[in-house]
């Protein structure tokens, strides 16, 4: 009997892209690009949640879900570094800022207080858990992180380097807020960012354009904008 031992290898770009054709370099192996998801959380997209109890419109914050669980699919295809993102804090607080805290209470949806999803914003509760179509499979990365950027006071950047990626594709909620601040610290680091805007969301439309906008300054201040389609439309396979 003859066992086939023939895989197959992916590479990523040229991309679709604004203000240029992603990556900078031409293309990349697969093996060097993270999908980055942001934030998929109950607390941002869920009933009852966080964004919910501050009276925003989940819709917008959920558009962006079935084109990520696509993409999440052809990620997991190519063997890219797929890594999932959740803010909150520890069940005593001790890692919330007093100012934060303050601010979640000014909008009525108080970090750490009882609602219908558990306490909003503290791990472990299901509201801080990852919606079920988006959800991390056994073996990919979970950063868990106080803050806004997935850098801060996380071990994202180690994870990164270790796995020899150079490459980010980033999703998530939301655009203007987590994947903005994560774009730009990871933009400083020297990795090479790719923004979906198909797989973002914010609570306001016109924040999210925004932030897309701010992008495309400057030649590609903090990388790109593309869309999902055109990431699955930019990769080639060859037999390794
Ligand atoms: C916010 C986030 N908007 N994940 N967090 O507070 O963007």
């Amino acid at each position: 009997m003859t066992v086939s031992t023939s895989t197959r290898t992916a590479t990523i770009g040229p991309v679709a892209a604004r203000p240029y054709a992603w990556p900078y370099d031409g293309a990349v192996p697969a093996s060097k690009v993270a999908m980055i998801n942001i934030d998929w959380q109950v607390d941002f997209c869920g009933p009852g949640g966080y964004v919910d109890r501050m009276g925003y419109d989940i819709g917008l914050t959920r558009k962006g879900l079935e084109p990520t669980a696509a993409l999440l699919a052809h990620a997991r295809d190519t063997g890219m570094l797929v890594i999932h993102t959740r803010e909150g804090h520890a069940p005593d607080l001790s890692d919330l800022p007093a100012n934060k805290r303050w601010r979640s209470k000014q909008i009525g949806a108080e970090i750490g207080s009882e609602g219908p999803t558990g306490r909003i914003l503290v791990r472990g509760e299901p509201g801080w858990e990852i919606v079920p179509e988006v959800a991390p499979i056994a073996g990919e990365v979970l950063i868990d992180k106080p803050g806004k950027g997935a850098f801060y006071a996380t071990q994202l950047d180690l994870v990164l380097r270790s796995g020899g990626i150079t490459h980010i594709l980033l999703t998530g909620i939301t655009t203007d807020v987590c994947v903005h601040t994560t774009m730009r610290e990871a933009n400083d680091r020297g990795y090479e960012c790719l923004i979906l805007s198909d797989c973002t969301g914010a609570t306001d439309p016109s924040n999210h354009d925004a932030a897309l906008h701010m992008v495309t300054m400057q030649g590609g201040v903090f990388g790109a904008v593309g869309t999902s389609d055109a990431v699955v439309e930019a990769t080639t396979w060859s037999p390794s």
